[in-house]
């Protein structure tokens, strides 16, 4: 499936003026506005989103396509919060049938990686009291001495909100503890739909937009990365979307903190949306096309194939996606939403995936640092 070239949208007579100013101003590298964003969720088709979309994958980064070596651990799958889209929040009421590791627990899952090339670990999991300040201080400040090459990418401003607040101290104080502890980088999670006309429904309780942006803005001040999500195709309409990404960019313009961002594909299973039909194909091709037209300000737009699929993932690499994510040894939130992925792919699987789609393989730390390969 692939798009026709840019010169060949700007030839084309019958195109919309709308649609046709877009395209000028994305090939003479300009900024499109918030209702030229709207306009095309509204409007534009699959053909005409991927021409430009891949024009700027492609003047960003040519054929590179990363990707880095990391695993996942997730502290519990027990979470005090209800989001209706997620598959954890029901063990709540059933604790006995989750896990709730203990700091021996997870540095034992850490260890199990000694003298394996992993370059990063990506924590994430559920919200739970005892998991505080000083449990998740101890936690980064353990891993780092065991393994100083590892690079810490953990939690959200969801569990950062709750447990500052729990401790009573403020934003500021409570990251520069974490990066005091050794937290190194934020992961995107939490960020769901910021419009409360949406987040009010589905992730009621935990922190507002306003509070997941606040965060991660207090992060970059430190000196510090970030990446941002988006979770699409559940009952979100196209405008809280775009106000999602514009919020995005406009952090973006103040900071220049964030990394990447992740567009996640809303999974219906074991969750109290599973009434909802999933995103198609060409929806979450489009959503890609429309984030990588849109932000202008980040550098890469990642597929995380996990959740999105390998196949629908081997695609986005000429809708916008310049990354796949990584290994990611042992996932559990998509996989407890009905991804029917592996939990894991090995480097040589990943490489494959990227080479077969017509790209070159690029293996990078968590900061985009080339990794050159051993030998
Ligand atoms: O915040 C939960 C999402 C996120 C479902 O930064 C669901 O590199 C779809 O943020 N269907 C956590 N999505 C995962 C995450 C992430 C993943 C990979 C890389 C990075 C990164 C970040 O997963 C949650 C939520 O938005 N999620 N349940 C579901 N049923
Ligand atoms: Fe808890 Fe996160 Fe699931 Fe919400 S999405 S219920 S905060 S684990």
């Amino acid at each position: 499936m692939s798009s026709p070239s840019i010169s060949t949208i700007l030839r084309d007579k019958n195109l919309a003026t709308g649609l046709r100013v877009i395209a000028e101003k994305v090939y003479a590298g300009d900024r499109i506005t918030s209702e030229e964003g709207q306009l095309l969720y509204d409007e534009a088709s699959l053909g005409y989103l991927g021409s430009l979309a891949n024009y700027i994958r492609e003047r960003k980064h040519g054929d590179k396509t990363y990707f880095n070596r990391n695993f996942h651990v997730e502290p519990t799958n027990v979470c005090i919060y209800s989001c209706s889209f997620c598959s954890y929040s029901r063990l709540i009421k059933k604790r006995e049938d989750g896990w709730e590791y203990s700091l021996d627990d997870i540095m034992d899952i850490i260890k199990g990686y000694d003298g394996k090339p992993v370059t990063e670990v990506h924590i994430v999991g559920g919200v739970l009291p005892q998991y505080d300040v000083a449990f998740y201080a101890e936690l980064f400040s353990r891993i780092r001495k065991h393994r100083p090459d590892l690079h810490v990418k953990g939690l959200t401003p969801v569990e950062y909100h709750y447990i500052f607040k729990k401790a009573k101290i403020s934003y500021e104080e409570g990251m520069a503890q974490m990066k005091e502890a050794g937290l190194q980088s934020m992961p995107g999670g939490g960020a769901e739909i910021f419009h409360p006309e949406i987040r009010d429904q589905i992730a009621s309780g935990k922190c507002s937009g306003e509070e997941w942006l606040r965060i991660h803005e207090i992060w970059h001040e430190l000196g510090m990365r970030s990446n941002a999500t988006m979770l699409y195709g559940h009952m979100e309409e196209f405008k809280h979307r775009s106000d999602h990404l514009e919020k995005l960019r406009e952090l973006q313009d103040k900071t220049g903190g964030f990394q990447t961002f992740i567009p996640l594909k809303f999974r219906n299973k074991n969750n109290e949306l599973s009434h909802l039909d999933e995103s198609t194909v060409v929806e979450d091709l489009r959503n890609y096309a429309i984030s990588r037209i849109y932000l202008d300000n980040f550098d890469h737009i990642k597929a995380y194939w996990i959740m999105l699929g390998q196949q629908t993932a081997q695609l986005s690499l000429s809708y916008g996606a310049d990354d796949l994510d990584g290994t990611v040894v042992h996932e559990i939130i998509y996989h407890d939403a009905g991804a029917k992925t592996p939990e894991g792919l090995t480097v040589g699987q990943l490489t494959d995936l990227i080479t077969e789609a017509g790209r070159i393989p690029v293996e990078r730390d968590t900061l985009y640092r080339r990794v050159l390969p051993a030998g």
